[in-house]
This record gives C-alpha cells, structure tokens and sequence, in this order.
C-alpha cells in the first residue's frame, strides 16, 4: 500500500513549533557507520520478545516482502525538518503478519546495530503509513542514512526512526532506549514539543 501524509496540512502547517525546514537531507547519530561486506552472513532481522514464536529473517528473506511506500516529512529533535520524503520498504503491517504477538505488549523497543535501541508504544509503532525503509526519494538509502534498512515513523521526532534496524522487541512494560536515557523524552510528539524527559 502507498500513502501521502503530506497532503492534508498547508506547508506552512506541517512546520511544528521550534523547527526550520531544510532542503538537505543532515546525517545525524551516534556512533559508527555499519560496515557490511556480505549482508547474506552479517545481516539478519529478529522479531522477539512477547510473540508466541520468534522469527528471525535473513536480508534476502526481508527483502522479498511485500512492498509498500509512503510520503512524509520529518522532524529532528535538534531542529531541523524535512519535508516530501518518499519512502519505500517493508510496511509494517506486512511485518507484523509474521509473528503473532501476545496480548499483554504494549511497547516495543527498536534495535539497531551497535546495540542503539529506541522504544516507542506498539499502537504508535503501528500506524499506517510506518514502514522499514530501503529507498529514500527513489535512491537505495546510503550507509549513513540507514542502509541496508531502516525503520521510519514520521510523528514522532526523527531520533525513533532508527537506523541500520535489527530487530523489533515487544514488550510490556514502556523502557528507555538509546536517547531516552540520554535525557530525551519518552514519547517524543514533534507537535507538543515533547523533546526531553521533562517536556
Ligand atoms: N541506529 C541509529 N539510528 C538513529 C540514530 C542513531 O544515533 N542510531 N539517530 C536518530 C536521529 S537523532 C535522527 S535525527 C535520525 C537521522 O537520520 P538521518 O541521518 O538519515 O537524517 O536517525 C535516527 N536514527
Ligand atoms: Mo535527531
């Protein structure tokens, strides 16, 4: 399926408080780059956690899902924003079909290379339109900004759409990832401003 979330506001209105548009596309994280030489044997996707059975795919087993894109802008944290991106990948809903998860996870946590994780609720994390990405405006993403896959969720500030994505782990209980414990907020709604913990 391919959405647009971009066609309901004004331009003007799809700026949220505190944000300037860019037209580039910065590369923000932390850490090192990935490096990947044979994505067959260093790369695979694990889907854990409250789920009856685990599933864990190889790349090429990902990337023979079903397809779907979507178009959206983001908003950095740090303040930037960026709009009409076209997105494609693997929605998931299409993801979720492979595993069945139990009825007491609310919460899922977002795992990345290097161990960087990010949480955010499993209703959020399952809005339409959400998918992990391999193409960004037509192009295979480049290493920097997630490749082979990354995962994108436009309504939150950008630090939830992780980058080079592992896994999906589905829990009860709300935990903090890799910026959270850092001091950012749990939640992180680019529309109330929801930027640190306090916010
Ligand atoms: N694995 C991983 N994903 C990450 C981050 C990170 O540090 N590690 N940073 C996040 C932040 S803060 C932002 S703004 C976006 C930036 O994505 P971009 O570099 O493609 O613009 O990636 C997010 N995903
Ligand atoms: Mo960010």
């Amino acid at each position: 399926m391919f959405f647009n979330q971009t066609t309901t506001n004004t331009q003007r209105d799809r700026i949220p408080p505190n944000q300037k548009q860019t037209t580039g596309f910065p590369v923000l994280h932390y850490g090192d780059v990935p490096q990947y030489t044979d994505l067959s044997t260093q790369w695979s996707f694990r889907l854990f956690g409250l789920v009856e059975e685990e599933v864990t795919l190889s790349y090429e087993q990902m990337m023979a899902m079903p397809r779907g894109g979507t178009t959206n802008d983001i908003h950095c944290v740090t303040g930037w924003s960026k709009l009409d991106n076209e997105w494609e990948g693997i929605p998931v809903e299409e993801v979720l079909k492979l595993v069945k998860v139990k009825p007491e996870a609310k919460y899922v946590m977002l795992h990345a290379e290097h161990g960087w994780t990010a949480n955010v609720p499993l209703k959020d994390f399952m809005t339409a339109g959400n998918l992990f990405a391999n193409k960004h405006n037509g192009q295979e993403l480049t290493p920097d900004h997630g490749w082979p896959l990354r995962f994108v969720i436009p309504h939150l500030y950008f630090w939830k759409s992780a980058k080079w994505v592992r896994g999906i782990e589905f829990l009860e209980k709300d935990k903090q990832g890799f910026w959270e414990k850092n001091g950012y907020n749990m939640y992180g709604d680019p529309w109330k401003e929801q930027r640190f913990a306090w916010d």
